[in-house]
């Protein structure tokens, strides 16, 4: 029997949801109307601090784990809980919505629910996971694979970010380094609603997107040792130019991305140089490659592509490369019942509603190692997130939670688990 939702009738408060992601969005805004609070910052802290109190004003059962997820629960029936869920750390150049929109649209759905009388045959969580971006500290859905045991917490508490901060002693420092070990709880079922960060809904002119899985993610730092060395009297056949380097493998990846088509993609965010002067060559260059398909085959072959590629620009320019992986995630496919329950209810509230993989990474593909998972998109304004102008409307937001709710309101009634 199909799963369906209790209480078709139950909206959630809109304007209560809104109102919460723009106390969420003052909280460290940056010009442009978005959000800087990379993991574990003072501001990360003030948002997460925010967030909790909610939780607290909802009477929620909250827990802070080991490496500061923070899960809130309506202890209500009985079994394993059906949570939902996402971040609320940010990339420097963050929008309102990223993560942010799946947090407290959970918290509005318990809030509606609880007002309404209904009581749920299983407790409903909502869950903030730590440092889902990876930006400050590798790999991204960071605290989630911890979640679900796919990193140990030593190895998590132990790593070093950008700024040499160690995740231990943030955690410590914000307060967040919680009692609650790692694995966490697994859920019955994992949903997460998300603004899909791309442009196919919008294009498509499709209010929902019913999200099959999560592309496969490749991250790895390339440091590229040559020889410093003045710009000015260096002959060109002598130099062994990191910054050369960098660039040359740069153009490469875009290169090997437009020539695969389809679903890859590739992408060089962050070229450090050392000296960074204008009449040094440079010594060093440190730079990062994201590579991304859907197509687990594809992606290994871009990996293998690229890997020749720099053993041969690196012999060619007498530099030495080292390469660290940051993060390596195949693809996920979620859960066949959960997508067909988010269809089917988008087209019961009369939304359109496409199927499709996600080209970001998410907690939820975590999740789906332990349970049955999927996510609900809702459309972005021009397809641009990890933007200050990232924005999705009040009413595709209003459509986003509404669907969310009644997911969770049917898989609280799912018994057989
Ligand atoms: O990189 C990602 O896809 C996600 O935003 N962490
Ligand atoms: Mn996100
Ligand atoms: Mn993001």
């Amino acid at each position: 029997m199909a799963l369906q939702s209790p209480i078709p009738a139950l909206r959630i408060d809109a304007d209560r949801l809104m109102g919460r992601l723009m106390d969420l969005a003052s909280i460290s805004p940056i010009e442009g109307g978005g959000n800087s609070r990379l993991a574990l910052t003072d501001d990360d802290a003030a948002g997460r601090d925010l967030v909790v109190g909610w939780m607290k004003d909802l009477n929620l059962d909250v827990i802070v784990d080991v490496v500061g997820n923070v899960v809130g629960t309506w202890n209500v029936g009985h079994g394993s809980p059906v949570m939902t869920g996402s971040h609320i750390d940010t990339v420097r150049t963050g929008g309102k919505y990223d993560g942010n929109l799946g947090v407290l649209a959970g918290l509005e759905v318990i809030q509606a629910v609880q007002e309404s009388g209904h009581i749920p045959s299983r407790p409903i969580s909502v869950a903030f996971f730590t440092n889902e971006e990876g930006a400050r500290f590798a790999p991204d859905m960071f605290g989630s694979l911890v979640y679900v045991g796919g990193l140990s917490v030593e190895e998590a508490l132990d790593t070093v970010g950008i700024d040499g901060a160690r995740v231990a002693d943030e955690l410590e420092r914000i307060g967040y380094n919680g009692a609650t070990p790692c694995p966490g709880v697994s859920p019955s079922s994992f949903v997460e609603l998300h603004i899909e960060q791309g442009p196919v809904l919008e294009q498509i002119g499709v209010s929902i997107g019913a999200v099959t899985g999560v592309q496969g993610i490749s991250w790895q730092e390339l440091t590229i040792e040559g020889q410093s060395n003045h710009a000015g009297t260096t002959p060109m056949s002598m130099r062994c130019d990191p910054a050369y380097v960098a660039s040359s493998i740069a153009v490469f990846v875009r290169n090997l991305a437009n020539r695969y088509g389809g679903n890859q993609v590739g992408t060089v965010g962050k070229i450090d140089l050392f000296p960074n002067l204008i009449n040094v060559v440079p010594a060093k260059a440190v730079m990062t490659v994201d590579v991304r398909n859907t197509d687990e085959s594809l992606l290994a072959q871009a990996e293998s592509e690229i890997a020749t590629f720099i053993a041969q620009i690196a012999e060619a320019e007498g530099v030495r490369i080292s390469s660290r992986t940051l993060a390596r995630f195949e693809p996920v496919e979620f859960d066949s019942e959960l997508i067909d329950l988010v269809e089917s209810l988008a087209k019961q509230h009369g939304h359109s509603v496409h199927r499709m993989p996600s080209g970001a990474g998410h907690d939820a593909q975590m999740l789906a190692r332990v349970c049955p998972t999927s996510m609900i998109f809702v459309p972005s304004v021009n397809g641009i997130s990890h933007n200050p102008a990232e924005h999705t409307s009040a009413q595709d937001i209003a459509n986003g939670a509404n669907i969310l709710l009644h997911t969770i309101l049917a898989l609280a009634e799912k018994k057989d688990f």
